[in-house]
């Protein structure tokens, strides 16, 4: 089968194209990466063509021998669905998860995405924790939440409960809560390694003025988690622009009931009184 022709590249390209046009993707913003199935892999064989073995820049042995599909370094999202074969491409990790190959793509040269080591460490640590089932990594630009880190203080259990109380879906969206790292310089190992931790825990991290990873088990999911999120900052930076006092919110024991309907647990330490 032609790459361009598989369900999971038609849902790579639909999910770049759905962040571009919620205005996520400011220039060469952002970056997508996806573990492939053996079945995605052994559908579009015909078409891999090997190139030279290069350094990921850090070390996940955990994905030794694994595929991605993923958004080429200085490629725009814009640019996605028009042309597809210079903006993305399927990489192949080597036996010991230290270098890349690319099979696929980048055709006018190139190579994948700079927080190449973000994404493949945060799908390292999913890969364990999630017993396999995560292989969506999405990095994105949103301009909300990127705002509230000028003014929440920068703990995950700030921004958990502050943007779990803006829509009663979020504690059921994403119970586990939000991780923040600090400001750092990105694209490298350092950040990688912050990140990676707080995937650990939870299924999102927010990088303090710059943007938002995000982890799922497909494309709908992951997409579905940044878009509520980023909604759920929209409400926030609406309410703080009226008032510094909310007349009323959800309370802690409201979120216990909701809990037990939903059947979700929300970790006792968002649920501090304020
Ligand atoms: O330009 O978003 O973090 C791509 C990025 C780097
Ligand atoms: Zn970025």
């Amino acid at each position: 089968m032609k790459v361009l022709d598989a369900e999971f590249v038609q849902g790579f390209m639909r999910m770049a194209d759905d962040g571009w046009n919620q205005g996520w993707h400011e220039r060469n913003g952002g970056n997508l990466s996806y573990r492939m199935k053996a079945e995605d892999v052994d559908a579009v064989k015909e078409e891999l063509c090997p190139g030279e073995w290069k350094p990921i820049g850090t070390s996940v042995p955990d994905l030794a021998g694994e595929y991605f599909l993923v958004t080429g370094s200085g490629k725009y999202f814009r640019n996605v669905i028009i042309k597809p074969e210079d903006s993305f491409c399927i990489i192949e990790v080597d036996e010991k998860g230290e270098n890349y190959r690319i099979c696929w793509g980048l055709v006018n040269g190139g190579r994948p995405t700079s927080e190449l080591p973000s994404h493949l460490m945060n799908h390292e640590v999913k890969k364990r924790v999630s017993g396999g089932k995560h292989r969506v990594i999405y990095h994105a630009h949103p301009a909300n939440t990127i705002a509230l880190t000028f003014v929440l203080p920068l703990t995950d259990e700030a921004f958990t409960r502050e943007l779990w109380e803006m829509a009663t879906e979020c504690p059921v969206v994403f119970p586990d809560g939000i991780g923040v790292v600090p400001w750092m310089v990105p694209g490298g190992r350092e950040i990688a390694v912050e990140t990676s931790k707080l995937m650990e825990k939870y299924d999102v991290a927010i990088w303090a003025h710059h943007g938002m990873f995000c982890s799922g088990e497909d494309f709908d999911l992951t997409f579905g988690l940044m878009h509520t999120v980023e909604k759920s900052a929209e409400i926030l930076v609406k309410v703080l622009s009226m008032t510094q006092n909310k007349r009323q919110t959800i309370t802690p024991d409201m979120f216990r009931d909701l809990a037990k309907d939903f059947h979700v647990s929300l970790p006792e330490k968002f649920l501090f009184e304020k």
